[in-house]
């Protein structure tokens, strides 16, 4: 029964990251070539005083910018980054939740672990309100989540 109910949930998560893929990064942009990188920008992952942040909380940057974002986790814990819309990242929410050992390859997204760096380059293609999260569970309501306004 419980192998059982591991399958589905596998099989759900599979399903879940499929589409994830199919609109949620697209929707935010593209995998960013390192030549055409025109901004650089800093993510610090922070623990403080019982909850987890990302600083700054929120950037604002241009259609078609291509950034490199350099991901500091300065806390003691593992972080990830992923980049996405609102509704990609919580469907990408509920998957993690169902699935919390899962590890991503996509170039919207870093897992970075304590004292370590990360890097994504990203091209953001759309103008909107995009944003940058941590789905590792219980994280993104801790208050790790980040404002991206393309202008
Ligand atoms: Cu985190």
């Amino acid at each position: 029964m419980l192998k059982t109910l591991r399958m589905s949930l596998v099989a759900t998560a599979a399903l879940l990251s499929t589409a994830t893929l199919a609109h949620g990064p697209d929707a935010a942009g593209e995998a960013g070539n390192r030549a055409q990188v025109n901004k650089t920008i800093e993510i610090r992952m922070v623990e403080q005083s019982g909850r987890m942040l990302f600083q700054p909380p929120e950037i604002t940057i241009n259609r078609g910018d291509t950034v490199r974002f350099i991901v500091r986790n300065v806390g003691e814990l593992e972080h990830e980054m992923v980049i996405d819309t609102l509704e990609g990242n919580q469907r990408h929410k509920l998957q993690m939740q169902a699935n919390p050992d899962m590890e991503h390859a996509d170039p919207n997204a870093v897992r970075v672990e304590s004292k370590k760096n990360g890097e994504i380059i990203w091209k953001f293609t759309h103008s909107g309100v995009f944003e940058y999260a941590c789905l590792i569970p219980g994280h993104y309501e801790s208050g790790m989540h980040g404002r991206i306004n393309v202008r």
